[in-house]
C-alpha cells in the first residue's frame, strides 16, 4: 500500500506535470543542491549580554564535524563545514582533515578571526597602526596556508573594521590600508582559491564600517581580480534593503562568490534561515535558478549561531528551508514569465511568480531526500536517532565556541 508520503507526491507529481514542469529536471537540481554548514554554529554562542550553554555540544573542532556530519546523515546535502580560525585551531590539520573525510565530510570556507583579540580595538586590516596590520595579514595569510592543509579552495573574510565616531579616522586612507593588505593575501593565494569579501553595516562599528555594503566590496574585488568575489550575508542588509536585487546584479558582474545564509527581523543575523521571511528567501532563489546557466562557482554556507535552541535540530530544519526555497524557484514558469513581462502584464508575471511561491513542494523534497538516501523528515529521524543522548553523555557540558 502507498505511504501517505507518497500518495501525496503522486498527487503534486501530477498537477506539476499538468503544469508543464519537467519534474525529472527539477529533481535532478534538487538532488544536487550543497549547503556548507558552520563549526561555529555547533558549539556554544550567545549574545554580549549572555550565554546559554546547552549539554552535550561539542568540546573540540572534532566534535564540531562530527555534529555536522549527523547534520549532513539525516539532510544528504551539507558535506562541507567551513572553519574559523583560531576557535577551530588545531596542532595538525591533515587529521582535522583525515577525520572529516573518514565521516563522509571535507573541510570548506577557511575564515580568520580579526576581531576578538586586544590589538584590535581600532581594527584589524585598517588599523592606523601598521604592525597591527602586519599581524592581521600573517593571520589571513596563515589561514591561506591551512586552507591548502585541509584542502579548501575558500578564504572567506570578514573584517569587524570600522569607526565608533565622526572624525575618528580617514575613510579613504582605512580603505587603501585593506587594499593593501588584500592585495598581499590574493597575491600569495594558490591557482584554484578563492578570496570571498563580505560586508556588514554595522556592528561591532556603529559609525561607519570598512566594507559596509556590496558596493564596497565589489569595488575592493574588482581592483584585486577574477577570484575575489562577493559574499552575501543575509542577516548583512539595511532593513529596506532588495537582497535579491543585489544578488542579480552580483551575478550579471560575475563576482557573486557565496552567501551567508540566516534570518534577521531587527538587528541580529543569526536565526533560521527563511524562518522569518521565507518569501525573500524564494526571491532569492528565483535569481539563483535564473542565473544557474551561467555555471557560476557559488558557496552557498549557513552563518547561524543558534543560541537558545537546539543547535543540530536548528541546522537541519535550515537546510529543509533551503531546500523547499530552492524547489518553488524551480518551479517558476519562465517561459510565461517571460512572455509577461515582454507584454507589460505587470500582475500577470507576479502571479505566475507567486503560483511558485504558494505550491506546497514539502512531499516533493520528501522523495528528494528519499532518493538521496535520508529520510524523508530529517528533523524526526534525528529526534528519534538518540545522538543528542549519546554525545551529551560522551560530552558532558561541552565547551564554548570562543564567546566571553
Ligand atoms: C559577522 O557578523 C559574521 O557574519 C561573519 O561571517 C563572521 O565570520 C561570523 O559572523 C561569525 O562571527
Ligand atoms: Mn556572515
Amino acid at each position: 500500500m502507498e505511504s501517505a508520503t507518497e500518495r501525496a507526491y503522486d498527487a503534486l507529481a501530477e498537477s506539476l506535470t499538468a503544469r508543464g514542469v519537467d519534474l525529472e529536471g527539477v529533481e535532478e537540481r534538487l538532488r544536487a543542491q550543497r549547503v556548507e554548514t558552520p563549526s561555529w554554529g555547533y558549539g556554544d554562542t550567545g549574545t554580549r549580554f549572555a550565554v546559554f550553554p546547552q549539554p552535550g555540544v561539542p568540546r573540540d573542532p572534532f566534535e564540531k564535524i562530527a555534529d555536522a556530519a549527523e547534520v549532513h546523515r539525516h539532510t544528504g546535502i551539507c558535506p562541507l563545514v567551513a572553519i574559523h580560525i583560531p576557535w577551530d585551531k588545531v596542532d595538525d590539520y591533515s587529521e582535522l582533515k583525515g577525520h572529516a573525510e573518514s565521516l563522509g565530510m571535507r573541510v570548506g570556507a577557511i575564515n580568520p578571526n580579526l576581531f576578538q583579540e586586544q590589538e584590535y580595538r581600532l581594527g584589524s586590516v585598517c588599523h592606523p597602526d601598521e604592525e597591527v596590520r602586519r599581524k592581521a595579514t600573517d593571520h589571513i595569510l596563515e589561514c591561506v596556508g591551512i586552507a591548502g592543509e585541509v584542502g579548501s579552495d575558500v578564504l572567506s573574510l570578514w573584517f569587524a573594521d570600522g569607526t565608533n565616531y565622526p572624525g575618528q579616522d580617514s575613510f579613504v586612507e582605512r580603505r587603501r590600508r585593506m587594499l593593501a593588505c588584500l592585495d598581499e593575501v590574493y597575491a600569495a593565494m594558490p591557482e584554484g582559491m578563492r578570496m570571498l569579501l563580505e560586508y556588514k553595516p554595522y556592528e561591532p562599528s556603529f559609525y561607519h564600517t570598512d566594507l559596509a555594503d556590496w558596493g564596497a566590496s565589489l569595488t575592493a574585488c574588482q581592483k584585486l581580480g577574477d577570484r575575489a568575489q562577493v559574499l552575501v550575508d543575509l542577516g548583512h542588509h539595511a532593513k529596506e534593503a532588495n537582497i535579491e536585487y543585489v544578488v542579480a546584479l552580483l551575478m550579471d558582474e560575475g563576482r557573486l562568490g557565496g552567501f551567508h545564509f540566516n534570518n534577521r527581523k531587527y538587528g541580529d543575523d543569526d536565526l533560521i534561515v527563511a524562518s522569518i521571511n521565507p518569501f525573500e528567501l524564494f526571491l532569492i532563489y528565483v535569481e539563483l535558478v535564473a542565473a544557474e546557466d551561467t555555471a557560476q562557482e557559488i558557496a552557498y554556507m549557513i552563518d547561524q549561531t543558534h543560541n537558545i535552541e537546539p543547535k543540530i535540530e536548528a541546522m537541519i530544519l535550515s537546510l529543509t528551508n533551503l531546500q523547499e526555497a530552492y524547489a518553488k524557484a524551480l518551479l517558476v514558469d519562465r517561459e510565461a514569465l517571460r512572455t509577461a513581462r515582454r507584454s507589460g502584464d505587470v500582475l500577470g508575471a507576479h502571479r505566475i511568480v507567486l503560483d511558485a511561491y504558494q505550491t506546497d513542494v514539502r512531499p516533493l523534497c520528501a522523495k528528494v531526500r528519499e532518493d538521496l538516501g535520508v529520510s524523508p523528515d530529517p528533523v524526526a529521524t534525528f529526534r528519534e536517532s538518540g545522538y543528542m543522548e549519546k554525545v551529551t553523555e560522551e560530552r558532558k557540558e561541552g565547551a564554548g565556541a570562543g564567546w566571553g
